[in-house]
């Protein structure tokens, strides 16, 4: 069975939203943020320290992005793959790298200067550029977004989960007011979805099962 590590509301959502969509049965293992430091023998499992890790048989995979393209293209029957021959492949494994690599890296800045570091390493300029810097990249898919439902392919693919987290994460950490209207609207799309509302809830009910804050630790305000 798959085994996958995972924090509230960090990247490690992405697999495990995979896993509620493709409806494929998995072991959740919370861990209080950050990982590395809550729990030392957590490097055992991943020597990085980071979440996702995500273990199937003998696969070991610690990249969120990278994780929901293996599961796609595992569970294709559950149609969240896009495979070389179809026209959208290209705009698929764009958006798919798109929503961690340049998405989301702004995002840990904000984080860690806005949130994580101790009051007097905070740092307010570097908070406003990368939050700016983050939503002028999300202009990007507004005019695409007023055309499509769905990020490329006509359908929600990993590539939606991979964008879908970072739009989650800038909720948790206070951005989700200046997203542009097309935007905010695939942001509501995404989270009506079962899938998504599973995800959350399977988070949750581990999350107080296993003895771990159901708040995101990244929460801002
Ligand atoms: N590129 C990796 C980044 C993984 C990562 O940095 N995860 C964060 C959680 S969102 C983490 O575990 N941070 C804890 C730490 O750096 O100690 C991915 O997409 O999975």
């Amino acid at each position: 069975m798959i085994t996958l590590h995972h924090c509230v509301s960090a990247r490690s959502f992405r697999p495990l939203w995979m896993l509620e969509e493709i409806g494929v049965p998995y072991e959740l293992v919370m861990h209080a943020f950050p990982p590395r430091v809550r729990d030392e023998t957590f490097l055992e499992i991943n020597p990085l320290g980071t979440v996702p890790a995500m273990f199937d048989g003998n696969v070991a995979m610690t990249e969120s992005a990278a994780i929901c393209h293996y599961l796609a293209s595992r569970y294709s029957e559950a149609g969240l793959d896009v495979t070389p021959d179809d026209p959208a492949y290209g705009d698929y494994l764009n958006f798919l790298h798109f929503g961690e690599a340049t998405l989301t890296f702004p995002q840990t800045l904000v984080l860690r200067y806005g949130r994580f570091e101790p009051e007097e390493r905070r740092l307010p300029q570097v908070v406003e550029d990368y939050s700016r810097w983050f939503l002028s990249r999300l202009r990007t898919l507004e005019p695409h977004l007023e055309r499509e439902a769905f990020i490329c392919a006509g359908r929600l693919t990993a590539a939606d989960v991979s964008v879908g987290y970072a739009l989650l994460l800038a909720s948790v950490i206070g951005l989700e007011e200046r997203f542009k209207p097309a935007v905010a609207a695939y942001w509501q799309r995404l989270q009506a979805r079962e899938g998504y509302q599973r995800a959350m809830a399977a988070e949750y009910e581990a999350a107080v099962a296993q003895g771990v804050s159901p708040q995101p630790a990244m929460q801002v305000g």
